[in-house]
């Protein structure tokens, strides 16, 4: 019975060493997403854009921005209810006619992005959509 006992006292340091290498590991796995996230160290301009909602457009329809740029966009519906979403970067906002909303975000993937209407407005809903640019 005391054999079992020293089995078992070594088999637990070696899966506490193991454990150990585990982390190990996982500290240098966050080393490098902190490295990494260096790289998209935001610049120092922030684009804003006034954009108007409407039946069954935005206006601008096309938005450029620079990756690392902070953009803020002053969104208003002019006529009905409508929604404004961009799912690459978690923007889904209601736009209620008359209400400004602003939406700051740092856009820090390059790509061409869509941002189109989540709120049904009308025959033209589908086609309302825009293009968010980032270089
Ligand atoms: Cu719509």
């Amino acid at each position: 019975m005391k054999y079992f006992w020293v089995i078992l006292v070594i088999g637990l340091l070696l899966v506490v060493g193991c454990g150990n290498k585990a982390s190990t590991g996982n500290i240098n796995t966050a080393a490098v997403i902190t490295s990494d996230s260096t790289l998209d160290t935001p610049t120092d301009s922030i684009k804003e854009f006034n954009v108007v909602a409407k039946q069954w457009e935005f206006i601008p329809d096309t938005i450029s921005v620079k990756k690392g740029d902070t953009v803020k966009l002053n969104l208003k519906s002019v006529d009905v209810v409508h929604g404004f979403k961009i799912n690459e970067f978690n923007i889904d906002e209601k736009l209620n006619p008359g209400e400004e909303v602003t939406v700051t975000f740092v856009a820090d993937k390059t790509g061409v992005f869509t941002f189109f209407c989540n709120v049904p407005c009308g025959e033209g809903h589908k086609e309302m959509k825009g293009t968010l640019i980032v270089n």
